[in-house]
């Protein structure tokens, strides 16, 4: 008899339209990779040396307001220029390349250089929904944009430059692979299907329970089917939204509430300050209505058995395809414990 807990088998991702390899056996084998350094030390409230703090001066010279919530400013090594001429150059469909114009943000979420998401007060962080929500609006409001990327990098881990609580937006003319994947396979299955995929994948989940990891009123966090990450969660609206200029009050704060408990969450797994990659997943500010889109947040941590041992996706995964050891259920079960 197959057992669908124990042995080997790929799951669907219907967003991606790709396979994950699962194989929960492996996880009794021995561990002999790279062991990360434990957590750096406390951090205080006020860095002088810090660049995001209030009232410093970044590279560049420029000095930071003394602001008191969030603070946003153009990102001084920005890896897209708006003045950027429309123009591409194809030789014999072999050579391909255009032009990218785009704005890249940093959007700072508290003066206060020793919060995370984990530890911010709900309301405070009803504010960095606000100002992820205005941003949103005014870079779909530029001609020049058709994709807005709002992304945080948390830990030394993920390459994060800084610890002070920080996201980036990065907005350009052209729609990212990611996010053209994931239009692609809600389109298809809107046509399909007469209905949105990912409303129908919550409805499977709400009844089935054994993914679910957190849930408040308009939000739900789930090990995805088919996570990649050893706990890698998304974060979906439960109301059918394609982008979150489309959210009620109530709704920004409870995505507000639903980050701050996933996120405790992750820092009680390992007894650390979690490092993961997230970011939102949401319709294209190109003009079109974008029905088939449905809002939601992925987060990618990498850490995988303690706050120093980590997954690398590399060798076949780089090569082939992505493998997972754990079942998403099982992550699941661990961070609904905690
Ligand atoms: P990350 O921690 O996610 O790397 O984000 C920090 C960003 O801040 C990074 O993109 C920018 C870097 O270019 N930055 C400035 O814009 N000004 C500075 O003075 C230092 C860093
Ligand atoms: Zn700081």
């Amino acid at each position: 008899m197959f057992d669908w807990k124990q042995d080997p088998h790929r799951r669907y991702n219907p967003l991606s339209r790709e396979w994950v390899l699962v194989s929960p056996h492996r996880t009794q084998r021995p561990w002999q990779g790279q062991v990360e350094k434990t957590a750096p030390p406390a951090q205080p409230e006020y860095d002088p040396e810090c660049y995001l703090c209030p009232g410093n001066s970044r590279a560049g010279g420029v000095r930071n307001p003394n602001y008191t919530t969030t603070f946003v400013f153009d990102n001084d090594f920005a890896a897209l220029k708006p003045a950027t001429p429309l123009d591409r150059f194809d030789r014999d469909g072999l050579l391909i390349a255009e032009t990218e114009p785009g704005i890249c943000r940093v959007l700072c979420f508290s003066p206060k250089h020793n919060l995370t998401i984990a530890n911010m007060e709900v309301a405070d962080l009803r504010t960095v929904v606000d100002a992820w929500v205005a941003q949103y609006q005014e870079l779909a409001a530029n001609p020049l944009i058709n994709y807005v990327q709002i992304f945080e990098n948390r830990g030394a881990m993920m390459g994060a430059s800084n610890p002070h609580p920080h996201c980036q937006i990065w907005s350009n003319h052209s729609i990212p692979n990611q996010i053209a994947k994931e239009q692609a396979a809600q389109l298809a299955w809107r046509e399909e299907h007469g209905a949105c995929l990912l409303c129908q994948y919550l409805a499977l989940e709400e009844s089935a329970r054994d993914r679910i990891v957190e849930e408040n009123e308009s939000w739900l966090t789930l090990v995805p089917f088919w996570a990649v990450w050893p706990f890698e969660t998304m974060v979906i609206a439960k109301r059918h939204v394609p982008s979150i200029d489309y959210l009620t009050g109530a709704e920004r704060t409870g995505l507000a509430d639903i980050l701050k408990r996933t996120t405790a969450r992750y820092d009680r797994l390992f007894d650390v300050s979690f490092p993961y990659s997230m970011g939102f997943h949401q319709r294209p500010t190109d003009g079109g209505t974008h029905e088939e889109w449905h809002l939601h947040l992925h987060f990618d941590p990498p850490l995988l058995r303690s706050a120093t041992v980590r997954k690398f996706l590399v060798g076949y995964e780089m090569l082939a395809m992505p493998q997972r050891d754990i079942t998403p259920e099982s992550a699941a079960e661990r961070l609904r414990a905690l």
